[in-house]
Order: structure tokens, then sequence, then C-alpha cells
């Protein structure tokens, strides 16, 4: 049975004050809290485990191994990889984005091939394109939103050119749930690969890369109650053997001579350098923990939270919210502008409360130029959120709004 406070109780930063005031945290689409678990096995690891993994025979070395190839096994359970090799750990979902641009789009995609994105996109899942659209002449369709905020999914269109297909799973500041199995499966008919950003997915519920078809899927480890620094990058793995190596050096290296170098096998052949064991080791107790909830009961809490949520911003005067009306089109992330008032002037406001939203863009500057906006407040959820906090926000806007007025 989930219990919010038992959670909440893992949890050490939430017992925070901010100027005296109760930490009442609604940024974690930012960044998650970590629960004691995941900072324990942390400290654990530097008390007891600590070596470099994969270079040596001695037992400290064993046991780094063991734990950060475990963690690869754990990550493929968890959203259903057929093999631990299709995991590649990566910093965060920007690189992950990052590694398939130069490793597959850009040797392989080339003019008149064609990408399609939307305009709901973090930057994360752009950027990458348009660089490589600049360096090998492939070019970018993007896919419109509705009125909804959902996606108008009669652009999407593919053709005989349409190569790839990239879109996010769930909206950063619209909270929209795409429909990403209906939609790989019109890439895959068309012959287009099918790449998922789980960034605001991933940490918030179940997620089948099977059951969804996709053939890359990333996201990022600080977002699911790890520590930063530890990302993924699922990919199938016949596609991961036939690309390129994204960094060179060290490990990812089988044998080098003067003249030249062959690689490793996958996954180690896009994992360059000494790896992060430490980030491994909280991802795998992250996982541990979402796994002991269970994800169906994080996602029914989130919406519950987020059903409420909308129900109170809809009671004030003047407070705009961005995308879908119902929660369950929605993951746990509102974003909205209050009139007369910046988004920054608000988060700052909010903050004397001792409340942490986020404001301004987003990384998501197309969408705020599609939606006619310069920025917007968000207010997002995650495990630990109660009512209670969602009060306090409604309460301190109400308030803000009043200074504004004065
Ligand atoms: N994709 C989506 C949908 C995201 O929301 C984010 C981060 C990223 C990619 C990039 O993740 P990173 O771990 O590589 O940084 N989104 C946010 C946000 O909404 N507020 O701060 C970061």
């Amino acid at each position: 049975m989930f219990d919010v406070e038992k959670v909440r109780e893992d949890f050490p930063i939430l017992k925070r004050k901010i100027d005296g005031k109760p930490l009442v945290f609604l940024d974690s689409a930012s960044t998650s809290q970590k629960p004691i678990q995941v900072i324990n096995a942390i400290k654990e690891y530097y008390e007891m485990h600590n070596a470099n993994p994969h270079r040596s025979l001695y037992k400290l070395c064993e046991e780094a191994t063991e734990l950060y190839e475990n963690t690869r096994k754990k990550v493929a359970e968890f959203i259903n990889a057929k093999h631990p090799e299709e995991i590649i750990f990566v910093r965060n979902t920007n690189e992950a984005m990052n590694l398939i641009a130069h490793s597959f789009a850009l040797p392989k995609l080339h003019n008149p091939n064609e990408i399609i994105l939307s305009v709901m996109e973090h930057h994360a899942n752009i950027v990458p394109w348009q660089y490589v659209r600049d360096n090998n002449g492939a070019s970018l369709k993007f896919i419109d939103i509705k009125k909804d905020g959902t996606l108008n999914l009669e652009q999407l269109n593919p053709n005989s050119n349409t190569k790839m297909v990239s879109l996010t799973n769930a909206s950063n500041v619209l909270g929209t749930i795409n429909p990403i199995k209906d939609i790989g499966k019109i890439a895959h008919e068309n012959g287009s690969l099918f790449v998922v950003d789980g960034a605001q997915s991933v940490p918030h519920m179940p997620i089948d890369v099977q059951d969804i078809g996709c053939d890359f899927l990333a996201f990022s480890g600080h977002k699911m109650l790890a520590p930063m620094n530890i990302g993924v990058l699922y990919g199938r793995k016949e596609l991961l053997e036939d690309m390129e190596p994204f960094m060179l050096g060290s490990d990812m290296i089988k044998e080098v001579t003067l003249e030249k170098a062959t690689w490793n096998d996958v996954p180690w052949k896009f994992e360059a350098g000494t790896p992060n064991v430490e980030g491994a080791v909280g991802l795998s107790t992250a996982i541990d923990y979402l796994n002991d909830l269970g994800m169906d009961d994080v996602r029914k809490h989130e919406k519950e939270i987020t059903a409420y949520a909308l129900d109170k911003l809809s009671e004030i005067d003047g407070l705009k919210v961005y995308g879908p009306t119902a929660a369950d089109m929605r993951g746990g992330v509102i974003s909205f502008n209050l009139a007369g008032i910046h988004s920054h002037d608000l988060a700052t406001i909010l903050n004397d409360f001792g409340i942490a939203i986020r404001s301004g863009h987003h990384c998501c500057m197309p969408l705020m130029k599609r939606l006619g906006i310069p920025a917007a407040a968000r207010a997002s959820f995650y495990i630990y959120t109660t009512k209670y906090e969602i009060d306090a926000l409604a309460n301190a806007l109400k308030r803000s709004k009043a200074v504004f007025s004065k």
C-alpha cells in the first residue's frame, strides 16, 4: 500500500526549513530528491568497495566491476530490455541523444533523409538533430501541437525519406503523455527508427521497451532518485553493434597499435574512460526503491496529485494552465502563468514561502514560442509530493496575486 508519509521519512532533505518554513519541493522534473537508501549505498560503496572497475584482478576491483555490471542488468530488467548489453551508461539524457546523433545519424543519414521531431521537445531532443542536419544535409520536420496540448499526429505522416522519428514520451512543460506505442508502430511500418526521450516518463510510470517497440530510449538517473551524472541509453543490440563509437579511449578499446585501434564489444564500445560506479550504485538502489513501491503505484500517486493540483489551480482567477486538462493524459508537471506576473517573480515570491518551483523556458524555447509566451512557472511532482503541499502552493499563489495587485 503506497503511503506518502512513509515515503517522505526516507528523504532527509524534506525535513529542511527554508528561512524557517518547511521546504515544499515542487521541482522534481528538474531533478528528484534522494532517499536515504541511495545516499547510504553511495557512502557504503566508498567505505567498502571503491576501485576502478574492469581493470585489475584484486578483490575491490572485482566488487566494483560487479556493482557496475549488476546495475546494467537491473536497468535492463526495469525497462524490460532483452539483453543487458543494450544498456549504455551515459551522463544524462542530453548525452544519450548526442550519442545517437554522432554514432548513428551523422554517419548514416544524409540528404534527402528526414528526421521527425515535435515542437514540444526539450532542447536535448532538438539541438543534436539540428547539428546532424547542418553537417550531413538531412532535414528536420516538426510535428505541431493541437489546442489541447497533444501532438497533432496527422502531421506525423512519414515518407520514404523519413529515417528517424524522435519524440518525448512525456512533455516537461505541457505534461502531455504521447501515445508512443502507436507512434512507434507508424514509424516502423515506414521503416523509420523510433527514438524515445524518456526523461520524464521512466521515473514516473512503468516502461517496457519491448512493448513500446522503440529502437532507442534515453533517460536520466538524477530524475529518478539516483545521483547526477548517471543516465541511460537503451538501444537495440543489432543497431548498437552496427554503430560507430561516440567517445574514444580506454575502456572502449579492444586493441591498440601505433597505427590503429579496434573497438570493444557493445556496450563497452560506447563507454570511454573510468565509469561512474558511484552513480551506478545509486541508480541500482534507486531502482530497488521504485520497484519496492511499484511503478503502477508511483504513477497512480502522481496522477492523484496532478488531478488535485489541476483542480486547486483552476480556482485561482487569472491563472492559465498549459497542456491537457485531464490528469490521465499528463505526467506530474503543471506549467502555468498568473496574469500580470512574470514567472521569475512568481518563483521568487514562492521561495519566500519555502516553495521551490521552476520558472523560465524549461529548455523548450521553441515550445514557448509556439505557445506565444516568454516563460512559464512550473510545479512538478514525485513520489513524496502531498496534497498539503499543493494546498500550500495554491495559497501562496493567491497571496502572490494579492501582493501584485496592490
Ligand atoms: N528531455 C526531457 C523531456 C527533459 O525534461 C529533460 C530535462 C531532458 C531531456 C534533459 O535531461 P538531462 O538530465 O540531460 O538534463 N528537463 C529539465 C527540466 O524540465 N528542468 O530541468 C531539467
